[in-house]
């Protein structure tokens, strides 16, 4: 008898019975799940819920679990075990970020999900001149094992998974977690040997224990995220393949690769560029596996983890996660030829949007990331983060990231969603266009038709040749960024609709009274605290070790990838461990990396008349009417001036967060109607204040536009102030953008008087280039 009883039905079609051992199977391990067994719910009302339904007329129905899975990985899928509670955060310091998992783990969630700072990420230790602004502001400061350890002080690696968004500087990152883990096994071990009086010694390694993802994703850091360290060769050949190769023999528990297609939806790309682009990527890393390291397809892919962003729009969203599950199984079947049917599975992560949230009105972000839960838990996530309502100011205080997390758990335990899988399988989406034409109106028609769109993007990408000859013509940034560009129009002209911002937005007075305060971190106590530390570090440790380690490491670098199997000596993530043993630091090991493979340096791209082009097709006679008043301006400028008003975009410090600073350079550049006709020169990333400086200089610029998303703002623009004054370059004028909270406003204009506006989220761009024009007049 099965568990699970299928909808009366007379016959069994061989889905349904398949669909019922898996079930059954799913069932008998599910001890340590979250809820009991049950066969059905019955509510109060007397109506038992069924934990699937299907169509009893259909000769063999779709079903969770079942290939190619469009309705769930897992046949029981949440009536067995809901999704994990995975909230991602980090704080400025080791031990402000342990203390903040201890009580998250204490208030229900289910997994940890760490946050790194930017120079971690970027594989800079924090005496670095480089990242003076960035220490411990967008995530937790790591600059060796001693700092993980105190991370993970008292949470027990080897029972709760843990993850950790790490793609640059990943090898050191995983190496010290593990050798962390190591370390805190074997306090345990000599802790029960004093209890017992011995034994304990026999417990196996804690290495197959560990449970968790690393994000090791660096295809999407070229493409949108730009947290890459080495060139994209050398990553995916030595970096991606060494952690896939050691953990497939030595951690088979850890999934290896978290294969991100939120950063490019964060980054401007609609839900059919995610698709297409994530399953791309997924394909190459199995063939960087298979065909460069010589690994196994079915000793790989059971451990590639996939990880979406969750937008607003509720139904694409949903038929975006049911379509990856049937691209990822059916191609990886096509091309693979796997054997072991965990190989097709797609498990996926989900974050709802950052991008969707607003300043404006903080308290509709809510709502908002409601929405989009849903949306990924109706969609048959995994494991899912709800963003904090203040993430479009701020980092996250405690209250709010309560609410974040509260909003997961009304979900699971009030709102009933986890009693049935898959509640959309052969759904129609809409009644009234249902009695016009039947088929192209359920939610199967959907995922049809996106799975359709991404396989073209798809084939697109593959006819180049995978993905990284993809990456490497341009291409992909490019169509995303004309995306992101197109998007940005479309709300600024009104076509899109934001809530509280371009529609429905209060007086300033209201908005005033709904401002928030967000949490404000002492950067350079931070720096400090870490500095003392790696001082510290460094006056204990065996020099020579150190010294012995980095080099073995170096000459292991300049080999080529057949030593990325798990059990050869040169394997890089081997030496790593060895490395974070005797106390090398995450900056002295990305060094020696670098001197075998130098440092990635990026080039700029600005999409030309994508912006324009959407802006005056928005059919708003006013909107257009407001453009052209823009156009007018800037030509009246260059009458007078006798040049276009020019413009250096630029990004400081390790923030690479650059979808805004594309976004206005687009919009802003250009001569012909199809842009905004400013001159602009577009930096690139990762730039101190003084190379900004020298740049603006150099190319006789009347403004600098400063893009700043991870919180390095009030470090970053007084230093560019002073190295402008320290020029004589004082008439440049400084604009600023971005994450920036209300708060810091004072700050930035009167007390500091290092910018001259602040263009918070939700500014359209013609306000700004207008603004930015008054600015220049006002300066000459
Ligand atoms: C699950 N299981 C079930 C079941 N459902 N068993 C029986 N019945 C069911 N219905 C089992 C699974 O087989 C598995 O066992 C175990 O339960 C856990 O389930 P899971 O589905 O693997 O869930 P989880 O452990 O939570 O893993 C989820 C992912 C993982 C696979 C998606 O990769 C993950 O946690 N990813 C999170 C990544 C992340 O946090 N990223 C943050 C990025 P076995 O293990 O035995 O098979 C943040 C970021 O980048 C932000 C932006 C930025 O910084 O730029």
């Amino acid at each position: 008898m099965p568990v699970f009883s299928s909808p009366r039905s007379v016959r069994k079609p061989a889905n349904v019975s398949l669909w019922e051992k898996l079930a059954e199977k799913e069932l008998s391990k599910s001890e340590k799940t979250v809820h009991s067994l049950r066969t059905e719910r019955v509510i109060p009302e007397g109506i038992a819920i069924q934990p699937v339904y299907y169509n009893l007329n259909d000769t063999n129905p779709a079903m969770p679990g079942v290939k190619p899975y469009d309705r769930g990985p897992y046949a029981t899928m949440y009536t067995n075990r809901p999704w994990t509670i995975r909230q991602y955060a980090g704080f400025s310091t080791a031990e402000e970020s342990n203390k903040f998992y201890r009580a998250n783990v204490a208030a229900g969630q289910q997994g940890l999900s760490v946050a790194f700072d930017l120079p971690t990420h970027r594989g800079y230790d924090s005496d670095h001149p480089r990242v003076v602004g960035d220490v411990g502001m967008a995530g937790v400061s790591i600059d060796s094992v001693e700092d993980m350890k105190i991370l993970f002080d008292g949470i027990p690696l080897d029972q709760i998974s843990v993850s950790m968004t790490m793609n640059g500087a990943v090898l050191p990152t995983m190496a010290m977690y593990v050798q962390a883990a190591r370390e805190q096994q074997e306090v345990i071990r000599e802790e029960s040997k004093f209890r017992e009086g011995g034994g304990g010694d026999d417990k196996p390694s804690v290495l197959s224990a560990l449970r968790g993802t690393i994000q090791n994703d660096i295809l999407k850091e070229f493409m949108v995220r730009n947290t890459y360290i080495y060139p994209p060769k050398e990553s995916m050949d030595r970096v991606v393949a060494d952690i896939i190769g050691f953990c497939a023999s030595n951690m088979p528990k850890f999934n290896t690769v978290s294969i991100s297609g939120y950063h490019m939806q964060e980054a401007g790309a609609d839900a059919a560029l995610e698709l297409g682009f994530t399953i791309a990527d997924g394909l190459e890393y199995i063939r960087t596996a298979v065909e460069r390291a010589g690994l196994k397809v079915d000793d790989v892919a059971p451990r590639y983890s996939f990880f979406f962003g969750i937008g607003m729009n509720f139904y694409l969203e949903i038929a975006k996660l049911r379509a990856a599950r049937r691209l990822w199984s059916t191609l990886v079947e096509k091309h693979f030829q796997p054997k072991d049917s965990r190989s097709l599975l797609l498990r996926t992560h989900c974050q709802t949007s950052g991008y969707t949230l607003t300043e404006q009105q903080p308290l509709n972000n809510i709502i908002r990331t409601t929405i989009e839960a849903l949306a990924a838990v109706q969609g048959g996530t995994q494991s899912l983060h709800t963003n904090s309502y203040d993430e479009a100011i701020g980092l996250p205080t405690v209250q709010t990231a309560r609410v974040a997390r509260n909003t997961q758990l009304i979900l699971q335990e009030e709102a009933g969603v986890c009693d049935v899988a898959d509640p959309w399988g052969g759904s129609y989406m809409n009644l009234l266009l249902n009695l016009v034409t039947l088929e192209n109106t359920k939610m199967e028609s959907l995922t049809d038709e996106l799975a359709e769109k991404a396989m073209e993007i798809i084939n697109e990408v593959e006819a180049a040749g995978g993905m990284t000859s993809y990456i490497n013509s341009g291409m992909a940034k490019l169509r995303i960024e004309e995306s992101a560009t197109k998007k940005q129009a479309r709300i600024d002209s009104g076509q899109d609709v934001i809530v509280g911002v371009n529609k429905y937005r209060l007086d300033a007075k209201e908005e005033e009274q709904e401002r928030q305060d967000v949490l404000q971190i002492d950067n350079s106590a931070v720096r400090q605290k870490q500095i003392d530390r790696l001082n510290k570090l460094k006056a204990t440790r065996n020099a020579e070790e150190v010294s012995n380690i980095l080099a073995a490491i170096e000459a292991s670098a300049k080999l080529d990838c057949s030593s990325s199997k798990g059990d050869d000596p040169n394997n890089l993530m081997a030496l790593c461990i060895e490395a974070a043993r005797v106390r090398c630091t995450l900056g002295e090991i990305s060094q020696a990396l670098e001197n075998a493979w130098g440092r990635h340096v990026p080039s700029s791209t600005i999409v030309q008349g994508a912006y324009g082009a959407s802006f005056t097709t928005a059919g708003k006679s006013d909107s257009e009417s407001e453009y052209r008043h823009v156009l007018d301006e800037v030509k009246k400028f260059e009458e007078r001036e006798g040049r276009r008003p020019r413009i250096l975009v630029a990004k400081m410090g390790q923030d690479g967060h650059d979808r805004g600073a594309k976004v206005i350079a687009s919009g802003f550049s250009g001569k012909s109607l199809d842009n905004l006709g400013f001159d602009v020169d577009i930096g690139p990333l990762f730039q101190t204040p003084q190379e900004v400086a020298l740049q603006a200089l150099d190319s006789d610029v009347h403004v600098i536009g400063i893009s700043s998303q991870a919180a390095g703002h009030k470090t970053l623009l007084p230093a560019l102030k002073a190295e402008l004054s320290k020029r004589g370059a004082s008439n440049i004028v400084i604009v600023a953008g971005g994450v920036i909270p209300q708060q810091d406003y004072d700050f930035l204009l009167n007390e500091s008087k290092s910018c001259s506006a602040v263009f918070g989220p939700g500014t359209r761009v013609t306000d700004a280039a207008l603004r930015t024009l008054q600015l220049i007049e006002q300066q000459s």
